[in-house]
């Protein structure tokens, strides 16, 4: 193992951080600052600082564990694979494939989450893999492809956010979400810009904003298409670039007339005054970004939504122009590469659709299959958990706790139970493993070597640094000894390079084109990475050589080879294989069929539950700094729940008064799922018609345990950000 430092990037989130990691005399590693990674300039969280401790933790599970007599017990590695094999033999022979589930997790590697949707397809035979990005993005990539023919979380670096004029951010919250990132904002504000933060909390990112709009939770459709009414009643459409690069103005402008801003502001709340001053910081000449995070997508109308954000910048011509553009903060370490490399339900490798015939040859080839025999779409993630125990029998869960982070999630519990039988991967005994009949341990993040795609669509290296518990294996090697026991001896390699080097070759052509990055580009100078599309010349993957050569990370990188123009609306490259890959997008042409950027005609519709008698308050759920998602990992750490101990009801003292409730005092929760309790967290900064709970604990004060699992149409995304509820003073303390 490494006696000096490794340079890699943070376990948690999409920003992922550069760090480095130091080992120390007593055994595992420290995390030290690496200020020459240009996203956090050494800045970190307390997450990213304090993440080798999970992985050190007394809870870290470094055997398997089989169910026997009703509870978990230790097992060797072979009884446990032969157990899931036979049990997946068992259930396809009686049920049929699809009766097989996957369930994967935008935390896992590109390596990983490419081998587990090759896993589902090819050794299982099932269309029932889906992951928890849908639970994410899954609205705002809906909404680019639409727009732009291509979703990438950003079509620029974060580094253009301060060279920008105006940003609207939409319910985002980069104070607790990701803390390096608020520097960005602050130096726009330096360079003169201003922020505009759209939420229905005064959050501390909004501390930093010019121009606070608090909305009613789910109203965020409306507030768009009366801001689009205002800019056109007041003559502010750049007439030119909708006529050169635009298609559907027409019905996106009828659609957003019929929003007058009195009627907005009778649904949003947010009044006309404050709409109109929104509208001239947009609308200040220059360029202008929106940005929009979990606040307006985890909404069951999340892809309108954002259409109308989209819709937004295209009236005004801000978007496919230098520091100008629409971009979604995606979330998890590897949110982006996640849902690019086919774990999602409708997806092959390279962001190509299962359903296109030319998608599924040029993959099967490459997989060395039949393309007939490839299946095709499944459901998705919540309609999946829902068929678990029914039409799905037996589950394979890799990189997810479900049990904490899915919506309904009491209900979702229940068809994870009554399942035949549930493995489970993990790195420690999550809320959802605890469940399983079996479960694997295995490494993680320092442990291992594999890339991710931070929110920027940067690839990244992360560095083996760290030698892993005696007794774990990685999710590459349960795969590929799953695979084995299923018949299929060869395709599942367990050298993350190997899987990176088909990976390449899998997605070349498509619209995430990896195919002109290695292990050994990523890993030259400071590691600032590679952006996506990167597609190599055709004679660089065709070299059987160069594609099984294992990289030495040290060596220089190969000449820049000449790029392949993969339609994909690029426009940095043009001459020569750009170093760093595609940094900016859309500056020529969108990646639709004809260059143009679509408007959509979209209308406001209320939320699937709307407040009554009996559910009088609205629910919104989200984040504090100091713990990460479902908490699995970041519950293990001391410092972390001392920061950030337990769940809480964020209230406006107005509606605490109603209730005769203080702070701390034990309040209930209830909604048509079910129940929560915690204590009140009284503050001013909260609209008084809602209520704001994160999401990180099980048990009494589950969050999910009351959101509503109604689904966009279009990304299937979950309405996480809004349910009606009714809250009541509970007996004792929580
Ligand atoms: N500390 C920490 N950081 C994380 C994570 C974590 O779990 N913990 N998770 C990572 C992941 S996977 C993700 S997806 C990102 C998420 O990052 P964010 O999207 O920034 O986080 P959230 O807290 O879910 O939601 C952002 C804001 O939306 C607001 N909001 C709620 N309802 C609405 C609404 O109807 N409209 C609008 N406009 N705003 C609304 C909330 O008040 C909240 O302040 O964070 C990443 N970073
Ligand atoms: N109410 C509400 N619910 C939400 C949200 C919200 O805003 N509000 N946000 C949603 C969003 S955006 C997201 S992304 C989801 C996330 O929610 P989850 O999908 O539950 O995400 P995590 O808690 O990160 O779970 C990851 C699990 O995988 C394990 N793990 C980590 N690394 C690896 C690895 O390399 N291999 C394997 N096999 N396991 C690993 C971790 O220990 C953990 O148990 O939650 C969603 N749920
Ligand atoms: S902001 Fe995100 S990537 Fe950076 S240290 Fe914190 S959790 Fe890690
Ligand atoms: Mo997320």
């Amino acid at each position: 193992m490494p006696t000096a430092s490794t340079p890699t990037h943070c376990p948690y989130c999409a920003l992922q951080c550069g760090m480095a990691l130091s080992p120390l005399p007593t055994g595992g590693v420290e995390v030290v600052e690496r200020p020459d990674f240009p996203v956090n300039r050494g800045a970190l969280c307390g997450k990213g600082r304090s993440a080798p401790a999970v992985l050190s933790s007394g809870v870290r599970l470094t055997t398997p564990l089989v169910r026997s007599g009703g509870s978990l017990v230790p097992a060797g590695w072979e009884e446990a694979l032969d157990l899931i094999a036979g049990e997946f033999a068992r259930v396809r022979a009686a049920h049929g494939a699809d009766a097989l589930g996957v369930f994967g997790g935008g935390g896992l590697t590109n390596e990983k989450a490419y081998a587990l949707g090759k896993f589902a397809r090819v050794v299982l035979g099932t269309s029932q893999i889906d992951y928890n990005g849908r639970f994410c993005m899954s609205s705002a990539a809906a909404a680019g492809i639409k727009a732009f023919g291509l979703d990438r979380g950003l079509p620029f670096p974060m580094e253009d956010i301060p060279r920008t004029g105006c940003v609207i951010l939409v319910g985002s919250n980069p104070a607790e979400s990701m803390p390096p990132a608020l520097r960005f904002f602050d130096e726009l504000r330096e360079n003169g810009g201003t922020l505009i933060v759209v939420d229905p909390r005064r959050t501390r990112t909004a501390e930093h904003a010019d121009l606070h709009l608090a909305p009613r939770p789910g109203t965020d459709l409306a507030l768009a298409l009366g801001l689009l009414h205002l800019i056109v009643a007041e003559g502010r459409i750049d007439e030119e670039y909708v006529r050169e690069r635009t298609t559907g103005w027409e019905d996106a402008r009828a659609a957003a007339m019929a929003h007058w801003p009195e009627y907005v502001e009778r649904i949003t709340g947010v009044s006309v005054p404050q709409l109109r001053q929104a509208v001239r910081l947009f609308c200040e000449p220059g360029a202008a970004m929106v940005l929009t995070a979990r606040g307006p997508e985890q909404q069951s109308k999340g892809t309108d939504t954002v259409g109308a954000w989209i819709n937004l910048c295209l009236a005004t011509g801000r978007a496919g122009r230098p520091f100008s553009g629409y971009g979604c903060l995606t979330g998890q370490g590897n949110g982006q590469g996640g849902r690019e490399h086919g774990q999602k339900a409708d997806q092959l490798p390279g962001y190509r659709k299962l359903d296109d015939p030319a998608a599924r040859r040029h993959v099967a080839e490459v997989w060395g299959v039949d393309p007939d025999s490839l299946p095709g779409p499944g459901r998705s993630a919540y309609e999946l958990l829902d068929a678990l125990g029914s039409d799905v029998r037996s589950l394979l869960l890799m990189g997810s706790n479900p049990v904490v982070s899915a919506p309904r999630a009491a209900h979702v519990e229940e068809r994870i139970r009554s399942l035949d039988f549930l493995a489970v991967c993990d790195v420690v005994l999550s809320e959802t493993a605890a469940l399983a009949d079996v479960v694997l341990p295995v490494t993680q993040w320092a442990e291992e070597t594999g890339t991710t795609t931070s929110l920027e669509g940067r690839v990244l290296l992360r560095r083996r640094a760290l030698t892993a518990p005696d007794g774990v294996r990685s999710d590459l090697e349960v795969l590929h000894g799953l695979a084995a026991r299923l018949g299929v001896e060869k395709g599942f390699p367990t050298d993350p390079e190997e899987v990176f080097e088909e990976l390449r070759r899998a997605s070349a052509g498509g619209i995430a084109d990896y195919s002109g990055i290695s292990y050994r580009r990523l890993a030259e100078g400071a590691g600032e990475g590679v952006f996506w599309p990167c597609p190599a010349d055709p004679a660089d993957l065709e070299d059987p050589k160069a594609a099984e050569a294992g990289s030495e990370l040290t060596e220089p990188v190969d000449g820049g080879a000449g790029p392949r123009d993969g339609g994909a609306g690029r426009q940095d490259g043009g001459a020569g294989r750009q170093e760093r890959g595609t940094p900016r997008l859309f500056l020529d042409r969108f990646a639709t069929e004809d260059g143009r950027a679509r408007f959509v005609p979209v209308s406001h519709r209320p939320a699937a539950e709307e407040p009554d008698e009996d559910y009088p308050v609205l629910l919104t759920t989200g984040r504090v700094v100091a713990q990460y998602q479902s908490g699995a990992q970041t519950r293990r750490v001391d410092e972390l729940n001392a920061a950030a101990p337990g769940p809480f009801v964020e209230l406006h003292p107005r509606l605490a008064a109603r209730l005769g409730a203080a702070e701390g005092d034990a309040l209930a929760v209830v909604s048509r799922r079910g129940r929560a309790v915690a204590p009140a967290r009284i503050t001013p900064g909260i609209r008084p018609d809602t209520v704001f709970m994160p999401f990180h604990w099980p048990g009494e004060g589950r969050a999910n345990s009351l959101t509503n699992p109604a689904l966009d149409p279009t990304s299937r995304m979950p309405e996480f950000k809004v349910c009606a509820v009714r809250v009541e003073k509970a007996a004792g303390t929580p």
